[in-house]
């Protein structure tokens, strides 16, 4: 039975890598950090099935304790402040942990096992940011707009730098945004589905955005972990491009949202600067044909069937009763 450990394993990522893991039939172990309230909603399903550790990726000698404890062969890190506006807030923390944490990982393997443990970092089509070329491939050059996108190069060279300098099975995954009903609602996919839900329900009268005219290359989480899983299976380790190659502006994804409950769009959203960002990431496009050709991957999920499927999914838990909102946090 492989053993695989997963950082970041109370995210979105983290939990649907968790449930293919286990069908698979791996010994699945996540590391979570401690929080005076626990944030295991995505997991909590899979209490009994996995095992947990706590450690911080801001702290080395506690990687290097759950890595002993639980010899993987395959270690997934998920873990990062990921999302860009908040890198502006806190640019410091995020290099800490979306950057150097990286490094960190690497040194606990380098250390423990250096020549069996494979590794995958999460690196981010927001590293392309100003896009020097359209789509964007393995070879396009950089040209990061954030603290975050900033942070996720320094990781995705460190991975690169550990595989030639040591020999190490390290893999960077250049995934494109990938969204779900599990997404943090404070993403613009997630804060749509539950705005139009909310308005549908009469909970609400208005969704208040910034820029509308982005263009994102949108997948489904749940066709993006198997990508992850597909790089450590490879006989080489290797970097890829994970897209659907389609794009779409943020008014689209307002359109088809709104439309899925026969709402129309400019009755309800309200342009507000706040949520317009110091220097935005204009256009992604990915070409996923690296992916496709080496790994066999290919997303199943469509955007429009995904959009559909999270605003369903936001009405069945606001029906429910679970009407939490997030406007208090300034999302
Ligand atoms: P997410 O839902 O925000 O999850 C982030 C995870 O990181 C959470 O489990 C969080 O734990 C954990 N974490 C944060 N700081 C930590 C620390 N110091 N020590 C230990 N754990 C820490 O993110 P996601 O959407 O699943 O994305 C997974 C990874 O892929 C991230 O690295 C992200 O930057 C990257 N990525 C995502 C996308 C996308 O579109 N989703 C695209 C490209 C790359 P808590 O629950 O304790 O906060
Ligand atoms: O959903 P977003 O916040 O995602 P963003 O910034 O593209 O980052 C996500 O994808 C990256 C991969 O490219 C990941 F690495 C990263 O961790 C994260 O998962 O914003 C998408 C677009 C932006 O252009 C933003 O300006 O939507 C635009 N937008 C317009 N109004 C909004 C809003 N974004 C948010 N979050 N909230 C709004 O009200």
């Amino acid at each position: 039975m492989k053993r695989a450990l997963i950082t970041g394993v109370t995210g979105q990522d983290g939990s649907y890598l968790c449930e293919l893991l286990l069908e698979k039939g791996y010994e699945v172990h996540g590391i979570v950090r401690r929080a005076s309230t626990e944030t295991f909603d995505r997991i909590n399903h899979l209490s009994g099935k996995i095992h947990l550790h706590q450690a911080d990726l801001l702290d080395q000698l506690s990687i290097i304790d759950v890595m002993k404890e639980c010899n993987p062969d395959e270690v997934y890190n998920l873990a990062a402040q990921s999302f860009v506006p908040t890198s502006w807030k806190q640019p410091v923390l995020t290099g800490e942990f979306t950057a150097i944490g990286v490094t960190r990982m690497l040194e606990a393997i380098r250390l423990l096992g250096k020549d069996r443990i494979r590794f995958y970092q999460a690196s981010s089509s927001e590293m392309y940011g100003k896009v020097q070329a359209v789509p964007q491939t393995e070879s396009t050059p950089f040209y990061p707009r954030s603290p975050y996108g900033v942070a996720k190069l320094y990781g995705h060279w460190i991975t690169i730098n550990y595989r030639e300098s040591y020999n190490m099975f390290c893999c960077s995954g250049i995934l494109f945004n990938h969204e779900s009903e599990r997404r943090g609602r404070e993403f613009v996919t997630r804060k749509v589905s539950d705005g139009v839900a909310r308005i549908k329900l009469g909970l609400s009268k208005e969704l208040r955005l910034g820029n509308l005219d982005a263009k994102r290359d949108w997948g489904h989480a749940a066709d993006y972990v198997r990508a992850m899983w597909l790089m450590l299976q490879q006989d080489q380790p290797d970097d890829y491009v994970v897209a659907t190659g389609e794009t779409h502006t943020v008014q689209r994804l307002v359109e088809v949202a709104f439309g899925a409950v026969d709402l129309d769009w400019k009755k309800h959203v309200v342009i507000d600067p706040q949520f317009v960002r110091p220097a935005e990431v204009d256009l992604l496009i990915g070409d996923p044909a690296k992916a496709k050709a080496k790994l066999g991957w290919e997303p199943k999920i469509s955007f429009e069937q995904m959009v559909e499927r999270m605003v369903k999914a936001d009405l069945a838990r606001l029906k429910s009763g679970d009407t939490s909102d997030t406007k208090a946090r300034g999302i």
